[in-house]
């Protein structure tokens, strides 16, 4: 497979779908690769809830635990994954929850522009409200039909296919409305805070001014 830099594309002729790589991205053959930061959680049905927090609509906290979370109606999308590291994987579906019905259901206030995308062990990550309205964004449970795989989410993780990955926490357990940004886990540790895989938004020191709080 053609490594980023060794000026070797081992990947050209296997035409791979136009217009759907992002640049820089090659596309990931074979096994889809596990990365995360730390370990893999133990899920614990017992405890395990899904929190709505800070500026809601009515002021209160949404709660769901994991059955009435099964509960909520699903949808399918096929979408596309890509990895800051440079993997591009294509075509990959996903049923879970749509962001749209979370919003629904638990909505923000009106002042509330930003959120904060919570997992296990304090990994999070912030998107703009409207990223989560987007139709292909779901907090899946399932893909390619199976349930998530312990390591890569199970039993919650978000697809957002129009931001790097990082951007789409696994083991999700809520999110957190906002009425000002507030950077992620790798928004503040050198990522970019839009991460927009087709305008190559890597890393901070390429920001513009308003893409994202001061560093
Ligand atoms: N909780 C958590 N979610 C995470 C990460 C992480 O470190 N912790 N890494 C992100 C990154 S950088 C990528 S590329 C994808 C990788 O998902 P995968 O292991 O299922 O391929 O998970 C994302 N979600
Ligand atoms: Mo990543």
């Amino acid at each position: 497979m053609g490594q980023p830099g060794s000026g070797v594309d081992t990947d050209a002729g296997t035409a791979p779908a136009d217009g759907r790589l992002p640049p820089g991205q090659r596309m990931q053959r074979g096994e889809w690769p596990v990365l995360h930061y730390g370990p893999v959680p133990r899920f614990k049905p017992a405890s395990w809830d899904f929190r709505v927090t800070g500026a809601t609509a009515d002021g209160e906290e949404a709660i769901w635990f994991h059955e009435e979370f099964g509960a909520l109606p699903t949808v399918e999308v096929v979408a596309d994954f890509h990895c800051v590291t440079k993997f591009t994987m294509l075509d990959a579906s996903w049923r879970g929850v749509s962001g749209r019905t979370i919003l629904d259901l638990a909505p923000p206030a009106p002042d509330a522009t930003h959120v904060t995308v919570w997992a296990e062990y304090g990994y999070s990550s912030n998107l703009r409200l409207e990223d989560l309205l987007r139709e292909d964004v779901v907090f899946a449970t399932h893909h390619d039909g199976a349930p998530l795989t312990p390591e890569h989410g199970f039993p919650l993780r978000l697809i957002l296919p129009h931001r790097y990955a990082w951007k789409g926490p696994k083991w999700v357990r809520g999110i957190e409305y906002l009425t000002e940004d507030r950077r992620g886990f790798w928004e503040e540790r050198g990522y970019h805070n839009i991460g927009d895989p087709w305008r190559e938004q890597r890393y901070s020191y390429q920001e513009d001014p308003g893409d994202g709080p001061p560093l």
